[in-house]
């Protein structure tokens, strides 16, 4: 822009302005110019205070970007560290609920056995004790039936039920003598009818007891013969045992008339072989006592 203006101004006499004078209308007064100057002065110290503090922020900023590189690696470190921990303690928060889980069921287990076992045990219990009740209780009954039978033994009395009025007791049997008379099958049937048989000898002593009760009186007993082709093969007692003791009078048995198959006692006690249908015989019958 060179116009004429602009260099004629330039030659004019304000030469003070030096080379910013082009910048400045050649028509301001001088109070303007000075006050405008002011005011750019003001302008520059503001820049310059702006500059002056932005460059400190600047730097201030500079540092603290400094300051948070160097924190960031440490901040870096530090939050890959707290990974690694966070990592670790899931790790061990695994492990530790899976040992917690194997615990449980332990004590689970544990505690199912520990039931059991007692439940076992109160069982046991229950039962020992039913079974001590009951051991006591026995041994009260054994105490109370020995003294019972000590007291029976003592007065004379046996511990078995009684025989029936008019029976005699000898080694637990009672037995009647009878006061009739009658044939053999009749004799052994009447004994059936109180649950009875003919009586059976089996011993010496239990003779010799029936010995002392015959009073001079013949009686039936429990014995017949067996025959084979019409001889007489044995004897065998009412009960089908065989004839182990026996008491047989001199001569006897002797199958008078070959017609003798029941056997009677002799008021002596010794046997003789009869007739079953003579109706000379009274009869003995033998039941156990009951005990
Ligand atoms: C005699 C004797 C016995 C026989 C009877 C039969 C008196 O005794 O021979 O053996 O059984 O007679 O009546
Ligand atoms: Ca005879």
């Amino acid at each position: 822009m060179n116009s004429s203006s602009y260099q004629k101004w330039e030659d004019q006499d304000r030469p003070s302005l030096g080379r910013w004078r082009k910048w400045f209308p050649r028509d301001l007064p001088s109070k303007s110019v000075s006050l405008m100057l002011a005011v750019i002065l003001l302008l520059w110290i503001l820049l310059i205070v702006v500059l002056v503090k932005g460059s400190k922020t600047s730097q201030e900023l500079n540092q603290l970007k400094e300051e948070v590189k160097t924190n960031a690696s440490i901040w870096t470190k530090d939050v890959g560290e707290l990974r690694e921990d966070v990592a670790a303690a899931r790790r061990n928060d695994s492990a530790l609920r899976t040992d917690v889980g194997t615990w449980e069921s332990k004590l689970g287990k544990s505690h199912a056995r520990l039931l059991k076992l007692e439940s076992e045990h109160n069982e046991l219990s229950t039962q020992m004790t039913q079974a001590l009740a009951e051991a006591g209780k026995d041994r009260q009954d054994i105490r109370s039936e020995m003294f019972r039978a000590v007291a029976a033994v003592r007065s004379g009395n046996s511990s078995c039920s009684p025989c029936p009025d008019s029976w005699l007791a000898f080694e637990g049997s009672c037995y009647f003598f009878s006061t009739e008379k009658a044939q053999w099958d009749q004799s052994q049937q009447n004994c059936a009818k109180v649950q009875a048989h003919l009586v059976i000898v089996n011993s010496l002593e239990e003779q010799t007891f029936l010995t002392q009760n015959t009073r001079g009186l013949g009686y039936w007993i429990g014995l017949t013969a067996t025959r084979a082709r019409g001889k007489v093969k044995g004897y065998m007692w009412i009960d089908g045992t065989k004839l182990t003791f026996s008491y047989w009078n001199e001569g006897e048995p002797n199958d008078s008339r070959r017609n003798e198959n029941c056997v009677m006692m002799l008021y002596s006690g010794r046997w003789n072989d009869a007739n079953c249908k003579s109706l000379s015989d009274n009869w003995i019958c033998e039941k156990r006592q009951q005990c």
